[in-house]
């Protein structure tokens, strides 16, 4: 069975080895200037240029044709998009699936709303390649890697909100917070796919011992976790340590924003995926 896992690129995952992949870029816009999401954008210039540029700023998600593109000639597909309650982009999988489908009749593709970004995202993907090395139909597959994502979440910790509240993907009065010195705000992609703010924090250690709990709240008990960080390595390495204090049963990867989650989760933000 021929099988592309395509996500956008707001999972921070240029690559998957192992199987047929492909990510689409979201674009980053500032007045003239387009950032694409790719392989080739050099996040910390962009992270710089956009913290010193004035004007609006704002993003643009993959067109159907790009979505399209990126399926190649695959016979099998399953797309892994960003929350669709905060952007087009899985509407615009949506999009491309009904086009193959009517090109190709014998071909499928599962479109995946991931109800987040980032870390979760990257989880799904990774799932999915199980159960295709697992040798699982496509049917099969789809209907388990749905109920995988009911025990999946994101939690994260933000130095700042002011591109989600510029772009209206949340209320200023949460932004707010955020913009004093020092205080971090921890939240989590809500079920509906929303930023759900849970508590404010005052210094990033503060902020990762209280997602640690979160993730307890939330059902972690060790295993798989996925963490990414806009040019904070540290911190997030710190948080893997608070993590892997209280469970030595952990797997987990650290990997730097690309541009999307580099603009909204901004420079400091931590995100961790993980199975509840
Ligand atoms: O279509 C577009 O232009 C993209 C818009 C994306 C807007 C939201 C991006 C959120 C990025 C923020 C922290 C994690 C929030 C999780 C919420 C589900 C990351």
């Amino acid at each position: 069975m021929n099988v592309k896992i395509v996500a956008d690129s707001s999972a921070n995952l240029p690559a998957l080895a192992g199987i047929a992949y492909a990510s689409v870029p979201l674009k980053i816009l500032a007045g003239e200037k387009e950032y694409v999401d790719n392989a080739a954008l050099d996040t910390e210039q962009m992270v710089s240029a956009m913290e010193a540029y004035q004007g609006r700023s704002g993003t643009a998600c993959p067109s159907v044709g790009e979505w399209l593109e990126a399926f190649g000639d695959a016979d099998y597909v399953f797309t892994i998009a960003i929350t669709s309650n905060l952007s087009g982009s899985h509407n615009a999988a949506v999009q491309a699936k009904d086009m193959y489908e009517e090109m190709h009749p014998d071909r499928h593709v599962c479109c995946l709303d991931s109800l987040s970004t980032g870390p979760e995202m990257v989880l799904i993907a990774e799932k999915v390649r199980e159960l295709v090395d697992a040798g699982l139909d496509f049917d099969s597959i789809e209907a388990q890697v749905r109920e995988y994502m009911k025990k999946t979440h994101l939690l994260f910790s933000l130095e700042s909100l002011e591109n989600l509240a510029k772009n209206g993907r949340v209320s200023k009065v949460v932004a707010k917070a955020a913009g004093i010195l020092g205080i971090r705000v921890v939240g989590k992609a809500s079920d509906v796919g929303t930023l759900q703010q849970m508590h404010k924090c005052r210094g990033e250690k503060k902020a990762l011992a209280t997602i640690l709990e979160e993730m307890e709240k939330h059902g972690f008990t060790g295993g798989r976790i996925r963490i990414a960080h806009g040019l904070n390595e540290n911190g997030a390495k710190e948080m893997l340590k608070v993590i892997e204090a209280a469970y030595p049963n952990v797997e987990a990867t650290i990997v730097p924003f690309t541009g999307l989650c580099s603009f909204y989760a901004e420079r400091g933000g931590i995100m961790v995926g993980f199975e509840g």
